[in-house]
This record gives C-alpha cells, sequence and structure tokens, in this order.
C-alpha cells in the first residue's frame, strides 16, 4: 500500500501541471496598437501568451476554438486556433475598409465587421473565408460597434457620425435601414440573451438607450454618465455593465427596470468591458493610468514615455476591486474564458505583462525610417524640399491639422508628427498620448506620439489614391473623431 501511495503522489508531482493552473479564467484581448492578440490569467492577470499579428488590433470574438479579432489599420481579419494560439488564417477585407469592432452569431458561422473609416459594414463566412461588404447609404458616416441577435439573423451597428444605429440582416446580406440611436455619437451596444431588447451608449448624450428589437426604435433612454463607451450584460439579461470614459465610473443598470441600481468608481478611465462567465468579476479596460503606474512607463527614443493602461477586475457583489495591473498596448475587447477550456501547451508560465525600463510596444515597421525626436515649433502643412515633399502635421487633443494632405505618387515623404498639446496649453494629462497611422500604408506609419515629442517617418508613397489616416490610441472623449485623409496622386 505504501509504495502505491508513493507512486501515485509521484505521477501526481510530474503530471506536466498547465503554468495557469491556479487561475479560474483566461481573458483574451486584443492589443490595440501593438498589433497582438493578449491572454492573460485571471485573476492573476499575469501574462500567458502574445501572438503578434498586425498593426491596430480591435476585437476579440471567439467561440471557444477560434479567436477573431479585426485590424483597424491594415484591413483584415485574424483567425487565431485557440489550441495552438497560432494564427490559423488571415481574411483581408475590402482595401481602405478601416474596421474598428467585429461580433459573432452564435452558432459561429457569421461576423460582423463594423468598416469606421470606410462607412461600411461586412459580413464574413468564417467557414469560407467569403466577404461581403456595402457602404451605409449615409455619407460622411462612421459605423463603430457591432452586435448580432441570438438568432444570428440581425447584426446592430452603431454610427457616430449619424446619430444611428444600422439594421443588417446576414442572410442575404444586406444594410436594410437605420434606426435613430436615442442620443449623439453612439458607441457601445449590446443586445440581451433573450434577443428583446439592444443596449447602446450615446457618447454625448451621456445616456443608455433601450432599443426594442421587435419594433426596431429606441423606446427609452435613461440618464447614465459622462462619455459612455461599451456595455456588457450579464448572462442572465438581468444586469447591463457601462462604462463611462469621462465620468470615470462604471454604471449597473437593472435591464427590466430601466435603472441605473449602482456606480462604480474607475480610478483611471474605463474603455471597453468584459464580464466573467459566472457574472462574478467585471473586467475593466482603462484607456490612462494616471499616477498609478509611473514605474512601468514605455520610454520612445527622443525622449517622452507613455504609461501603460491597465486591466481592473470589479467583484460585483462586493463593487470592490480585486485586481488591477498594468498591460502592454492600448487593448480593445476582453472576452473571459475558463482556463479549464484551454488546452495545456496553448498558453506559457505566467509573467508580468510589463516591466521597468521598457521600450514602447509597436509592431516592426516596414520600408520606413522612423527617428523620435522633441517637438519643434513648425507651421503645419506641406513643404517642398530638394529630396522629396515634407509634411509637418500637428496632433492635439482632438485633432490633426492639416487634416487634408496633397502629396505626389512616387516621392518619398518625409512626415513630421508633432504632439503640441503641451505647448498649446490644451490638456494638462500626460496620459493623453496621440497615435498616428496610415490606413493603406499601416506597415510604415503607425506610430504613438507622447506630449511634446515629434515622430518623423520617412517612407515611398508607392501607392496612389486617397487613403485615411487616424489616432491610434485613444486619447480623450474625441478620440474617435480624430481623423484626416492623405491625398496621393
Ligand atoms: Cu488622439
Amino acid at each position: 500500500m505504501g509504495m502505491r501511495r508513493f507512486v501515485l503522489v509521484g505521477i501526481l508531482l510530474f503530471l506536466p501541471q498547465a503554468a495557469w493552473a491556479k487561475d479560474a479564467w483566461v481573458a483574451y484581448t486584443a492589443g490595440g496598437y501593438n498589433g497582438k492578440v493578449m491572454a492573460f490569467g485571471a485573476p492573476s492577470l499575469q501574462l500567458l501568451k502574445e501572438v503578434p499579428t498586425g498593426i491596430d488590433l480591435h476585437g476579440p470574438v471567439l467561440d471557444g476554438k477560434l479567436l477573431y479579432a479585426v485590424d483597424k489599420a491594415a484591413n483584415k481579419v485574424v483567425v487565431m486556433d485557440m489550441a495552438t494560439s497560432k494564427i490559423a488564417k488571415t481574411i483581408p477585407l475590402p482595401a481602405k475598409f478601416g474596421p474598428n469592432s467585429v461580433a459573432l452569431s452564435s452558432d459561429g458561422k457569421s461576423l460582423c465587421v463594423a468598416g469606421e473609416l470606410s462607412g461600411s459594414i461586412a459580413k464574413v463566412d468564417t467557414a469560407s473565408g467569403k466577404v461581403e461588404s456595402a457602404k451605409v447609404p449615409m455619407k460622411p458616416a462612421a459605423p463603430v460597434y457591432a452586435a448580432i441577435t441570438g438568432d444570428g439573423k440581425t447584426c446592430l451597428v452603431s454610427d457616430y457620425v449619424n446619430s444611428v444605429v444600422w439594421v443588417v440582416t446576414l442572410n442575404p446580406f444586406k444594410v436594410t435601414k437605420s434606426v435613430p440611436s436615442g442620443g449623439d455619437n453612439p458607441h457601445g451596444i449590446a443586445i440581451t440573451p433573450d434577443g428583446k431588447t439592444a443596449l447602446i451608449s450615446n457618447k454625448f448624450s451621456a445616456n443608455m438607450a433601450f432599443m426594442d428589437i421587435a419594433k426596431m426604435a429606441v423606446v427609452k433612454t435613461i440618464n447614465t454618465s459622462a462619455v459612455p463607451i461599451d456595455i456588457v450584460i450579464d448572462s442572465k439579461g438581468q444586469f447591463a455593465y457601462q462604462s463611462a470614459f469621462l465620468g470615470n465610473v462604471v454604471k449597473k443598470v437593472d435591464i427590466a427596470g430601466q435603472k441605473v441600481v449602482g456606480t462604480f468608481d474607475i480610478n483611471s478611465r474605463p474603455g471597453q468591458l468584459g464580464i466573467s462567465p459566472d457574472d462574478a468579476t467585471l473586467f475593466v479596460l482603462n484607456k490612462y493610468s494616471t499616477g498609478l503606474f509611473e514605474a512601468f512607463k514605455a520610454t520612445v527614443d527622443g525622449g517622452g514615455g507613455v504609461n501603460p493602461t491597465s486591466i481592473q477586475m470589479i467583484d460585483l457583489k462586493s463593487g470592490k476591486t480585486v485586481g488591477q495591473k498594468p498591460v502592454p498596448g492600448e487593448p480593445f475587447g476582453i472576452v473571459i474564458v475558463p482556463a479549464s477550456s484551454i488546452k495545456a501547451g496553448a498558453l506559457e508560465a505566467g509573467k508580468d505583462a510589463v516591466a521597468k525600463g521598457r521600450k514602447l510596444d509597436l509592431p516592426a515597421k516596414q520600408k520606413v525610417k522612423l527617428t523620435y525626436g522633441p517637438a519643434k515649433p513648425h507651421k503645419p502643412g506641406v513643404f517642398d524640399a530638394a529630396d522629396g515633399p515634407e509634411v509637418y502635421l500637428n496632433a492635439f487633443s482632438h485633432q490633426f491639422a492639416p487634416n487634408e494632405i496633397f502629396v505626389t505618387e512616387g516621392d518619398t515623404v518625409k512626415l513630421v508628427i508633432q504632439n503640441i498639446d503641451e505647448k498649446g496649453n490644451l490638456i494638462d494629462n500626460a496620459d493623453v498620448v496621440h497615435g498616428f497611422a496610415i490606413n493603406g500604408y499601416a506597415e510604415q506609419t503607425q506610430v504613438l506620439l507622447p506630449r511634446g515629442v515629434a515622430a518623423t517617418l520617412e517612407f515611398e508613397l508607392d501607392k496612389g489614391g486617397e487613403f485615411d489616416f487616424y489616432c491610434s490610441n485613444w486619447c480623450g472623449s474625441v478620440h474617435m473623431e480624430m481623423r484626416g485623409k492623405i491625398i496621393v496622386e
């Protein structure tokens, strides 16, 4: 008997244990400007895996086997095999599509993608990779967040320019109509598990709108807090949670009672939200970290630094913060799954996600010379120089100047982007860091600009056409509107 017990203990000791076995959950995020899928153990918030996929990654959505995310700068859907954490395939979206977010039907068959930069919405058949896309019938337009009804038939997409929700049938694919969103500048949208109600965050109306899906009309709005962004709903459809970026809170809303029943204070500007499958823990992706994680600032050559964003966990029973850690990138979207559902070998030993003295985590650049230095006063605009055009672009809260740039195809451009917030006395917050990316020239151009920093990009304009550029790091309430065009002719 003694021998047998010894053998048994020996086997148990030497069984390969998953490194994250102490964590109940795995939280997957898309890292925004670092272009990575990132997996964290929870509650430890240790980083278990980073998978580089592209330039500016939003999402993710997953069906337990595959994870999908969209690249806003590189116009593609990346598909990750969750059993191996390897990219299984990449599905190109139409050129210049500029996806901001993605929804997955509950049967796993269809993705609905909000094409913010192009004013388009797409359906992707996940099995075949077939993409159908349509511009919405208003111009300009900015489809920004998407949700699919439980029956998989309809996708609802908020549009912050037109303050409507687009109603899209998925089979056959068609943008059928628009519904007023119940306020100004709608962002996050979520559908209750019974499929009856869509909840919408109207960013500039500081409300939550209740849209009756059978009637296709907003039937009620309730005041919540300033600059509401994302919404998640618990698995029973009892409570909704809405982040308010400027209000610096998450509001708890009783869905049947259509009223606010709780407020959770957030310490560093909440954006996207996730909820654990047992409805016990809320995961908040914070955009800033003022005063919290200064030691983990990322440096850029030439001065300046970028404070990390963070993941904050709130116990929904007590309302208390039960964990918070700095993370790389600017995570957009977080989905939590049981750790037991992830195969051993898919993830690695846990480690802290950011280290002291780290360099800014940006995707590798192709065919470009990038230098950082201090911002210097210079008139914005396009200037002729001996070896090609020099473009001086000011980035400030919350615009680019100029927001239209005309250059010549074939030229090598020197593009100097300067964050002038500090000099302009605009925003007294070092966490307001602008990003920059040209959709269509994404590999050459995606950079981050801390206060007082200039980034100089030198690259060949080898593609003609009109391309959108945009701020690729959340920098404030009107960050999404920080956009412009470069015309290469
Ligand atoms: Cu910005």
